[in-house]
C-alpha cells in the first residue's frame, strides 16, 4: 500500500471519528439524560483527538523541509520569481522585468543529492511554489509573496523531471502556471 493511501485512510478514519462525535453530541443534546453522558464522552473524545493530533504532528513535523535542511548549508541557490502566469528561475538574482524575461524558460538543472535553496518571491500577487516529483507527488512548497523572499531548502534524491506548479489561486490562468526542473545524476 502506498504512503498516499495510508495517509488517505488515516484521514478517512480520523474524520469519521470526529464526524461521529459531532453527530452523537448533536443528536444526544435533545435528551437531557444522554447529555450528561455525552459530556463525559465529549471529554474522552477531545482527549483522544488531542493525542491523535499530537502523534501526527510529532511524526510529521520534523520531516518538513523547513526544519530538515535548516542546518545544512545549500550547495546551490536558485532565485525564483513568480508573476502572472509564469515562474522565472535562475542561478542569478532576478531583480527586474528584463532579468525576469531572460530567466523565463531556463533549463534548470540541479544535481542529485545537492541541497538546493530556493529564494522565492513574486512580482505581483501571492502565488504558491509547489515542487512535484517525477511521479507527480508534491514534495515541498512555499508561498511566493511580493515584498518577501521565502527560502525553501530541499535535497533531491531522485533523478528526473520535476514540475513546479502554482498552488495559490492567482487569476484566470492559474492552473497553467507551471515550470519544469531537471535533476541529473
Ligand atoms: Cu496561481
Amino acid at each position: 500500500m502506498s504512503l498516499q493511501w495510508i495517509v488517505f485512510l488515516a484521514f478517512l478514519i480520523s474524520s469519521t471519528v470526529i464526524a461521529s462525535v459531532y453527530l452523537y453530541v448533536a443528536l444526544s443534546s435533545f435528551k437531557e439524560k444522554i447529555l450528561k453522558n455525552s459530556e463525559k464522552f465529549r471529554f474522552f473524545f477531545f482527549l483522544l483527538l488531542s493525542i491523535t493530533v499530537a502523534i501526527y504532528l510529532i511524526l510529521t513535523l520534523p520531516k518538513a523541509p523547513y526544519f530538515a535542511f535548516s542546518q545544512s548549508p545549500p550547495d546551490r541557490v536558485l532565485h525564483v520569481v513568480a508573476k502572472q502566469f509564469s515562474f522565472a528561475i535562475s542561478g542569478f538574482p532576478i531583480t527586474d522585468e528584463e532579468t525576469f524575461s531572460r530567466s523565463l524558460g531556463n533549463e534548470v538543472k540541479v544535481k542529485k543529492g545537492e541541497v538546493v535553496e530556493f529564494r522565492v518571491t513574486s512580482f505581483d500577487v501571492n502565488h504558491g511554489f509547489g515542487i512535484y516529483d517525477p511521479e507527480g507527488r508534491l514534495i515541498a512548497q512555499v508561498q511566493a509573496m511580493p515584498g518577501y523572499i521565502n527560502r525553501l531548502r530541499y535535497r533531491f534524491k531522485k533523478v528526473g523531471i520535476y514540475t513546479i506548479q502554482c498552488l495559490e489561486y492567482c487569476g484566470i490562468a492559474h492552473a497553467y502556471m507551471n515550470a519544469k526542473m531537471e535533476v541529473v545524476p
